[in-house]
């Protein structure tokens, strides 16, 4: 059956099981991403410090496709307050430092996911910064 669908149906289904899991995400207290940063279970980490963590995404959507996290929890971006201001400064910096170290050429896409709409499937917030091939607009 494989063999009979075409790259582009097996792209859009796909795309439609990460929707349904982001549709029916939970808002827990701990999520997969705290068992990366507690280093509970393994990721290909590119950059950490004591603030922030960067780390291949496990399904990557473009050659290259990283993620980057604060150590501290943040549910959703909508829910970031005031005084969150320089850690999401800090994010949006180790996205443009990582994506030089990688060296990936010509631009590349940064994207936050909010809530059930924004597709988020991962309650601890998260850029994803994606690179190294022509994107479009608008996204699906
Ligand atoms: O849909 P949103 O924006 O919430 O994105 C969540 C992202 O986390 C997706 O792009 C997933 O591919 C990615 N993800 C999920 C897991 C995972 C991961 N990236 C790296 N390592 C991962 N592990 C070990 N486990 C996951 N469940």
């Amino acid at each position: 059956l494989t063999s009979l669908l075409s790259p582009i149906s097996l792209q859009s289904r796909t795309m439609a099981s990460e929707v349904e899991k982001a549709q029916n995400a939970s808002n827990e207290e701990d999520t997969i991403f705290g068992k990366i940063i507690r280093k509970e279970i393994p990721a290909k980490i590119i950059f950490e410090d004591e603030e922030v963590l960067a780390f291949h995404d496990v399904s990557p959507q473009a050659p290259v496709h990283f993620l980057v996290i604060p150590k501290r929890r943040i549910d959703m971006l909508e829910n970031a307050k005031e005084s969150d201001s320089p850690l999401l400064g800090k994010l949006l910096l180790t996205a443009a430092n990582v994506a030089r170290t990688l060296n990936v050429k010509d631009g590349y896409r940064v994207v936050v996911n909010n809530g059930k709409n924004g597709a988020q499937s991962v309650f601890h917030l998260h850029l994803h910064v994606m690179g190294d091939r022509q994107m479009s607009w608008p996204p699906g």
